[in-house]
């Protein structure tokens, strides 16, 4: 397995405008961010991936690019953005900016042109259809609601734009918006930007017959989820920019298993150094947005085991991760957020950190924040949620208070709510209101609280990333379930070349007995990290308690 700094490394991510506002306006920004290095360096992050900050209308907070070589004026400057590299950079720290490929800003400067005519020279940028039968081109559907085609007027045609209609999708099908793509990527490479997060990347590629998909689900993911093109786009991109750097990328694809995933990040196929999966989190989603489906862990021990054995045995790699900006919080999801918040959010962090893979730590997460509950369907931000809400609304099948539950269950306001940095009104987050609730429970959970108290989560994830450092068998070793038929403990190994780990995970509220393959050599195993204070004796047979985690090297 070849050695890359991006595999050993564990990664923050950081949402700018809920991490710390330095100006008292409400909104955060990157002169906060700057405030918080010491913070990044003290918990031992190795990069930090910071959420879209260059100019943007905020439809979708930042997902709607207007310029990109500029920065948003909520968040500051260039220069500070500079300056903010640069201080990571001192600290040995690595500088990820998300990148919004396939789409733009409806008030982009190409879009503006391309609406102008058909026979703009921007106007093949993006994707414009004539309607069908006095409606759209097709039955392409929005991730966030609705169609995902909208008229205009104008020139008496449909644009495309898979999210909002204020994020029009771009035309990867020409080559000079190619070029433009690539001159973007090198002007940021240049600047000394370490890696990109690629979002959505693996709808760049839409089938050029523009065919009605299937109802079941998103209508038309089979024709703009890995489409024909992808890899060959792909791979041009790659070659032409950050294949020219020693650089660390992350391509965020929804609608990939395993199979297609190893396209992506199959190491000979130079494409990213890994993707962002999303199947492990959508179990409870697998009817609908408006159903919580229950499931078992088992069905989450199986898919890790596949997704890990499939991307070891081909040499691919994969980014590790239960929360970031779209996602309710994991402790008040796969843990407990009330009694056993603690234990279960330090057993979720010990599976992220020891897995073959590399650990994405969204902010917050590393002090087990919960989410947020919202009284009134009025009261939630996020974009996605309104466009749920309403698409149910018109169904009318349920009522305003189960829409309440399921969007307080579902909302991606969860993780946006601002950070918890003490325990002074708003959180030490801002002086003023914050743009977005905050959630209630901040004089219990915080940072400076977590940075005293010796059995935080936030002392448990530094040393986490700690053991990490020091031994190289957390990034190399090979992945082995053990006990695989059981129902709440989560057991494996990694095997590496100087010594091996085994991790016991139990997901469950009661004390559960485990009993290990006799094989193992656990006489001389040395318990190296446990999410309960007392100490237990090592032994191939006994019990674990509730939410426990504990991890053994031999
Ligand atoms: O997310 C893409 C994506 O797949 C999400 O729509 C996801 O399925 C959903 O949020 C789960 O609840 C990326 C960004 O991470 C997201 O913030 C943007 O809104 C989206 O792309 C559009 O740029
Ligand atoms: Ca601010």
């Amino acid at each position: 397995m070849n050695k890359k700094w991006w595999k050993e490394a564990v990664v923050y991510q950081i949402y700018p405008r809920s991490f710390k506002d330095s100006n008292n306006d409400g909104i955060g920004d990157l002169r906060g961010v700057i405030e918080k290095i010491d913070y990044l360096d003290k918990l031992g992050v190795d990069a930090v991936w910071l959420n879209p900050v260059y100019k943007s209308p905020n439809d979708d907070n930042g997902y709607d690019i207007s310029d990109y070589r500029d920065i948003m004026d909520e968040f500051g400057t260039m220069e500070d953005l500079e300056e903010l590299m640069e201080l990571l950079h001192q600290k040995d720290m690595k500088l990820i900016m998300d990148l919004v490929l396939n789409h733009s800003s409806d008030e982009h400067q190409w879009f503006k042109e391309s609406k102008k005519s058909k026979d703009n020279p921007y106007r093949d940028y993006y994707i414009w259809k004539d309607g069908k039968n006095g409606g759209p081109p097709n039955n392409w559907k929005s991730f966030f609601g609705g169609s995902a085609w909208k008229y205009d007027e104008q020139t008496e045609q449909y644009y495309l734009h898979l999210f909002s209609p204020k994020q029009p999708d771009l035309n990867w099908e020409n080559p000079e918006l190619r070029q433009e793509i690539y001159d973007i990527i090198n002007w940021w490479l240049k600047k000394g930007i370490d890696g990109f997060r690629l979002d959505v990347i693996n709808l760049i590629s839409k089938d050029q017959d523009f065919p009605d998909g299937s109802e079941d689900g998103l209508a038309g993911h089979e024709y703009f989820a890995n489409g024909p093109r992808v890899h060959e786009f792909i791979q041009e991109m790659a070659e032409n920019t950050y294949n020219n750097y020693d650089s660390m990328t992350v391509g965020e694809t929804p609608f990939v298993d395993k199979d297609e995933a190893l396209k992506f990040v199959k190491e000979d196929r130079r494409e990213f150094s890994m993707v962002i999966p999303f199947e492990h989190l959508e179990f409870d989603r697998k009817e609908g947005w408006s159903k919580i489906t229950n499931w078992e862990l088992k069905e989450l021990k199986d898919l890790m085991s596949q997704w890990q054995y499939k991307l070891q045995q081909n040499n691919g790699w994969t980014s590790l991760y239960f929360c970031n900006h779209d996602q309710p919080r994991i402790v008040s999801r796969y843990g407990d957020d009330g009694k056993y918040r603690k234990e279960s959010a330090k057993m979720l962090g010990t599976m992220l950190h020891t897995l073959r893979g590399t650990p994405f730590i969204y902010q917050g997460e590393e002090i087990g924040m919960t989410n947020i509950s919202f009284d009134s369907l009025t009261a939630f931000d996020d974009i996605e949620t309104r466009g749920y809400i309403k698409a149910v609304q018109e169904k009318g099948e349920m009522s305003e208070e189960e829409i309440l539950e399921i969007a307080n269950y579902r909302t991606r306001d969860n993780a946006r709510t601002p950070m918890h940095w003490n325990e002074s009104k708003y959180a030490g987050f801002s002086e003023v209101e914050p743009w977005l609730r905050m959630n209630n429970n901040y004089p219990e959970i915080n940072v400076e609280k977590d940075l005293t108290a010796n059995d935080s989560v936030f002392k448990y994830y530094q040393k986490l990333i700690s053991l990490r450092k020091k031994y190289p068998v957390f990034a190399y070793g090979k992945y082995n379930i053990l006990m695989e038929e059981d129902k709440n403990i989560y057991a494996y190994q990694r095997l590496g070349e100087e010594n091996n780990l085994l991790v016991l995970l139990n997901f469950s509220k009661e004390k559960v007995n485990y009993k290990l393959d006799s094989e193992i050599k656990f006489e001389q195993a040395k318990l190296i990290l446990n999410n309960y204070q007392e100490g237990i004796k090592s032994e191939l047979q006994g019990s674990l308690r509730p939410y426990e985690a504990r991890v053994y090297i031999y």
